[in-house]
C-alpha cells in the first residue's frame, strides 16, 4: 500500500500523459472488472489518469468506484484518487441522465491529461487494446487513433445479424454522406486524441457518436485505425433503442448540413479571394500601361526636334525615331514594372528575365495586332472611331494581360 506521501510524490513529479475516459449509465456489473483490467494493462511509461463519468446512475455505478477509490486507502482531496502503477482514478457524479455525449465532454473537461481516450465501459472495448492506442498516438500526436472493427484483423462478436446490418449501415452513410470516406469506422466509441481536438471545436449535435463529429470538423487531421475485436456487452443494460436511431439520424442531419454549409463558405471565400487578386492584378497591369503612355509621350516629346515650331528640346532627333525610342523605353518600364509589381516576380538572373522580355516584347506584339484587327473590323462596321477605340485598346490589353500572365511570367489565368 502507497503512503500519502509516495501518493504526493508520484503526483508532484509527473504529468498526466492520458486522461481514459469511461462515461457510465447503470453498469455496477461491468465497472470495477473494467478498471482493474485498465489498471492490469497500462504501460508503466505513462502517467494515467482514469476518470468515470456517471450520470447518477440508479444502480449506484458512482457510488462503487468511490467505494473502491476509498478501499483502495486513498481517500483523496476532492475524490481524486491516486494508485500505484502511475495511474489516477477518479470519478465525476453528474446529476442525472444526460446523454452519452455531454457525459464524456464533462470527464474531458475535469481530466488533465494531455491526450484523451474514451472508451464504453461495457467490455465492448477490449482494455488490451489501450497500450497500441496510446503508443500509436505517441507516435504520431497530431492523429486521431481509432480503435476499428472494420479494417483488417478488426471484427464484431455477438451481435445478431440485424444489429451488424444497422451498424455497418450507419457507418457507410456517414462515410460516404459526411465525407469522411477513407476512415474505415468513424462510428467508433473507442479512440484517443489530443485534448486540442476536442477542445477546439463545437459539439453541437445531440447524437451519440461524438467521433464522427469530431471528424467532421477535422476533416484535415490523419486517422489512423487500430483494428481490436468488439464484443457485445455480456452484463448490464443495452442503451440501444428507438430513440437512439432517432437521434443518430438527427445527428447526421446536422452534421451533413455543417459540411454542406462549410464547403459553400470555403468555396466562396475561395473564389472571392482570387476574385480579388485577379482584379488587383488588372488594376495594376492597366495602372502600369497608362504609366507607360506617359512615359511614351515624354520621352518622344522631349527628344525631337519640334518640325513645326522649330524648337529644340533636349536633343535633335528627328521625330519618328524619338517616338521609336520612346515607345522602347515604356514597354521596356512597363516590362520592368509589371514583373515587380504587377506580377510580384522579384527574381532578376539575367537569362530568364531577359526571356521574360522578349516574351512581353511578342505578347505586345500580339495586343497590338489584336488591337489593330478590331479598330478596323469596328470602324469598317460603322462603330464611331472614338468608341471602337476604347473598346479595342481595353480588349488588346486584357487580352495582352492574360497571355503576359500565363506564358510570360507563368502563373495560373485564375489564381
Ligand atoms: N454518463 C453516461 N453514460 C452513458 C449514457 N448512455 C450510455 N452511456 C455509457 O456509454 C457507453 C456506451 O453505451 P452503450 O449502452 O454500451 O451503447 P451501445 O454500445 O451503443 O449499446 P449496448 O452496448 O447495446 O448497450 C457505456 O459505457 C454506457 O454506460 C449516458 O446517458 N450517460
Ligand atoms: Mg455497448
Amino acid at each position: 500500500m502507497f503512503s500519502n506521501r509516495n501518493n504526493e510524490a508520484l503526483s508532484n513529479s509527473n504529468i498526466v500523459t492520458f486522461s481514459i475516459v469511461i462515461p457510465t449509465y447503470n453498469e455496477s456489473e461491468n465497472i470495477l472488472r473494467l478498471i482493474s483490467e485498465i489498471e492490469k494493462n497500462l504501460p508503466t511509461s505513462d502517467f494515467t489518469e482514469i476518470i468515470v463519468v456517471d450520470d447518477n446512475s440508479p444502480d449506484g455505478t458512482g457510488k462503487l468506484v468511490e467505494d473502491y477509490i476509498t478501499k483502495k486507502g486513498i481517500k483523496a482531496k476532492e475524490k481524486n484518487s491516486l494508485h500505484p502503477n502511475n495511474h489516477i482514478l477518479k470519478v465525476v457524479h453528474r446529476t442525472g441522465k444526460e446523454g452519452l455525449i455531454p457525459a464524456i465532454l464533462d470527464g474531458v473537461r475535469q481530466s488533465s491529461g494531455t491526450n484523451l481516450l474514451i472508451m464504453d465501459a461495457d467490455f465492448s472495448h477490449p482494455p488490451e487494446v489501450i497500450p497500441k492506442m496510446m503508443s500509436e498516438l505517441k507516435r504520431n500526436p497530431n492523429s486521431i487513433v481509432i480503435g476499428s472493427r472494420y479494417i483488417e484483423g478488426g471484427k464484431v462478436v455477438g451481435w445478431p445479424a440485424r444489429r451488424k446490418i444497422l451498424s455497418k449501415g450507419a457507418s457507410t452513410l456517414a462515410r460516404l454522406g459526411l465525407n469522411v470516406k477513407s476512415v474505415k469506422d468513424p462510428m467508433s466509441g473507442l479512440f484517443a486524441l489530443r485534448r486540442e481536438l476536442i477542445q477546439n471545436i463545437s459539439i453541437a449535435t445531440k447524437g451519440y457518436k461524438i467521433l464522427l463529429e469530431i471528424l467532421v470538423k477535422n476533416k484535415e487531421i490523419p486517422v489512423i485505425e487500430v483494428p481490436y475485436t468488439f464484443t457485445d456487452r455480456q452484463s448490464g443494460k443495452s442503451k440501444m433503442n428507438y430513440n437512439v436511431i432517432v437521434n443518430y439520424a438527427e445527428a447526421i442531419w446536422q452534421l451533413y448540413q455543417h459540411g454542406q454549409k462549410s464547403d459553400q463558405v470555403m468555396i466562396s471565400e475561395q473564389v472571392n479571394k482570387r476574385s480579388v487578386r485577379f482584379i488587383s492584378k488588372v488594376g495594376r497591369y492597366y495602372t502600369v500601361g497608362i504609366s507607360g503612355l506617359t512615359i511614351n509621350y515624354i520621352v518622344s516629346f522631349l527628344l525631337a526636334n519640334d518640325v513645326a515650331n522649330s524648337i529644340r528640346l533636349l536633343s535633335n532627333v528627328w521625330y519618328l525615331e524619338a517616338s521609336i525610342i520612346g515607345a522602347i523605353i515604356s514597354l521596356t518600364s512597363n516590362f520592368f514594372l509589371n514583373k515587380y509589381w504587377t506580377f510580384e516576380d522579384k527574381r532578376f538572373e539575367v537569362r530568364s528575365t531577359a526571356r521574360q522580355y522578349l516574351s512581353f516584347v511578342g505578347m505586345s506584339a500580339v495586343g497590338l495586332i489584336i488591337q489593330i484587327s478590331l479598330l478596323y473590323y469596328m470602324v469598317e462596321n460603322f462603330v464611331p472611331y472614338r468608341i471602337s477605340l476604347i473598346v479595342a485598346i481595353a480588349v488588346a490589353t486584357t487580352i495582352n494581360f492574360i497571355l503576359n500572365k500565363k506564358f510570360t511570367f507563368k502563373e495560373k489565368v485564375w489564381a
